[in-house]
């Protein structure tokens, strides 16, 4: 519909979730993002006075009330998102008790918010805190990250400290480092707490076997960080059992950071 796709905000998700599936990173329903939205950005094209539908989030959001949100629905395809965006992308704001989520948009047919919604909710709770300008949560299945965690050590501080040395906008792009949760069942809550404890100190948050979660102050900043990560990954995969004849130092990476002006996590180079 193309009346839907002059919606900027929902332009924005519905052309971001198509280049991910073309990426190959959201086989079938895999994957979900969630964006916050300024009350005046909605209100200049979606009535926010006429709440179309209450749904019922699994745990109360104090912290997220009155906050708008745009995000995926639950078992939705990103395939479909640009052709049909009211079906598989909704626009809701969170109650003033923080009880519930009153829709105003999209998600037609009866759709819910994604099956993810713990883990976007309690992260979104823990970046604002640690950075103002938060805005976006991505996850997708990237492909190479995912490999990667059958063959690296799932140790944060050496797996992030591979991911640095892979190519050398990567310290730069993360100095935080990479979160990594152990195997959890996704969907549930204990998988949102878990995840929203590494988003205190990370912006990107491996589930092994999974995907990738990934925190920013707009949906590029989100996805760049996610294309970074797995650009490191996919060449780890490439170059893992090679003879390697050289690889960037750990002073190297320091340089990096310093001309860069970054602070890598402490504990991670050897100088
Ligand atoms: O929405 O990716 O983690 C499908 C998923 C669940
Ligand atoms: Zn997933």
């Amino acid at each position: 519909d193309a009346g839907e796709l002059e919606i900027p905000f929902v332009r924005e998700l519905a052309e971001i979730t198509q280049h991910m599936w073309r990426n190959g990173w959201d086989e079938r329903n895999g994957g979900n993002v969630s964006y916050i939205l300024s009350e005046d950005e909605v209100a200049e094209y979606i009535d926010i006075h006429h709440v179309q539908r209450i749904i019922k989030p699994a745990f109360p959001v104090h912290e997220l009330r009155g906050k708008y949100f745009i995000v995926t629905g639950s078992g939705k395809y990103f395939k479909n998102m640009l052709s049909e965006p009211g079906a598989n992308l909704g626009v809701l704001r969170v109650s003033a008790d923080g009880e519930q989520l009153e829709l105003l948009w999209g998600l037609n047919h009866g759709a819910v918010p994604t099956s993810e919604l713990a883990s976007h909710f309690l992260s979104h709770i823990e970046r604002l805190k640690a950075d103002p300008s938060h805005r976006a949560v991505i996850h997708n299945h990237a492909t190479h990250t995912i490999a990667m965690t059958f063959i690296h050590q799932l140790d944060e501080k050496a797996f992030t400290k591979t991911l640095w040395s892979m190519c050398s906008e990567c310290i730069v792009v993360f100095p935080e480092g990479i979160g990594i949760l152990p195997w959890m069942v996704p969907g549930s809550n204990a998988i949102g707490r878990a995840t929203a404890e590494k988003m205190k100190g990370h912006r990107a948050v491996i589930w092994p076997h999974h995907g990738i979660f990934a925190a920013g102050s707009s949906i590029d900043e989100a996805f760049g960080l996610i294309e970074t990560v797995e650009k490191a990954a996919e060449l780890y995969m490439l170059v893992s059992g090679k003879d390697i004849q050289q690889r960037i130092t750990d002073q190297q990476l320091a340089d990096l950071a310093e001309a860069f002006q970054v602070t890598p996590r402490p504990g991670i180079l050897n100088l």
